[in-house]
């Protein structure tokens, strides 16, 4: 009886102990199939994230840049008419980066700065054409326009660089 009692403890410890064995073996398979999808799906959900997410921040970076260059530059509109600038004193500082807008209101006019170099298409009324000062330099400039006698009919005004 005890003999009996022996052999099936032992067939009872051979096939638990087997049973154990083989699930943990089945566990640890198991987890190293589940844990290689895992970590299969994650980097292309991690590569999907950060796509749009580079491709949302260039537009935003872009219009940042543009916005900062606009705020930098300052426009000073200029209107010429018959026959004279208004305003006729423009006063800008060292360095700024600085746009003259021409507007003709009226008649054909130009606008010219011999020591800069600037000089506009003539233009007849309603147009309108912009260009840059170089103001690296301090002083006072005049400007005028070159069409027919308008410099000498009084068509001028002084750039100070300051
Ligand atoms: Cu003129």
């Amino acid at each position: 009886m005890s003999n009996n009692l022996k052999i099936l403890l032992l067939i009872f410890l051979v096939v638990a102990g087997g049973l154990v064995l083989a699930q943990a073996l089945q566990e640890e398979s198991s987890n190293g199939s589940t844990a290689s999808p895992t970590i299969a799906t994650t980097p292309p959900a991690t590569t999907n994230i950060s796509t749009p997410t580079t491709d949302a921040m260039d537009p935003n970076n872009n219009t940042e840049f543009i916005m900062t260059e606009n705020e930098s530059v300052k426009t000073i509109v200029v209107m010429a008419a018959n026959y004279a600038y208004t305003p006729s004193e423009i006063r800008v500082k060292q360095g700024e980066k600085v746009e003259i807008k021409l507007e003709i209101q009226e008649g054909m006019h130009d606008f010219v700065i011999d020591e800069l170099d600037v000089k506009t298409q003539v233009l007849t009324a309603g147009q309108t054409e912009t260009v840059t000062l170089d103001t690296s330099q301090s002083g006072e400039y005049e400007f005028y326009c070159s069409v027919g006698n308008h410099r000498q009919m009084g068509m001028v005004g002084k750039l100070i660089v300051e």
